[in-house]
């Protein structure tokens, strides 16, 4: 008789603790998610770069986008500095980089290898001839 009450109280409180752990588990893991309150919250990462918005305000880089500048480096790498981040040249790239985001405004607006085309005119003109390249200077 003991022994039985003794199982049961042990029995219960495994019980108990694995459900109280449990309901614990899932409540803290959504209070630690600020996302789940509003993927405008400070905390919260909306486009997954590695950079919370308030980061990205403080750097002045776009919030809904991994690659503010379209350079094919995301935010949380480009952004070392504000500068780089938001800007489509920054890092220098060899004649031969082809990460770039040839949709991105930034990017597209840039003249990476400075001979006065835009790198969105020089794109276009990379795929058809090859005599065109944003990032060759004597191309
Ligand atoms: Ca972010
Ligand atoms: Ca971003
Ligand atoms: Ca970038
Ligand atoms: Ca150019």
């Amino acid at each position: 008789m003991l022994l039985k009450e003794k199982m049961l109280t042990v029995a219960m409180i495994a019980l108990l603790g694995l459900s109280g752990c449990g309901l614990g588990d899932r409540g803290a893991s959504l209070e630690n998610d600020p996302c789940s309150t509003s993927i405008n919250d400070q905390a919260c990462d909306q486009d997954n770069d590695g950079l919370t918005n308030k980061e990205e305000d403080l750097l002045g880089t776009d919030k809904k986008n991994r690659d503010t500048d379209g350079d094919g480096i995301a935010d949380v790498a480009d952004g070392s500095n504000s500068n780089t981040a938001k800007d489509a040249c920054l890092p220098r790239q060899s004649t031969d980089y082809l990460g770039y985001d040839n949709t991105n405004s930034i990017w597209i607006a840039d003249d990476c290898d400075g001979d006065g085309a835009l790198n969105g005119e020089e794109d276009d003109y990379r795929d058809s001839s090859r005599l065109s390249n944003p990032y060759d200077a004597n191309n």
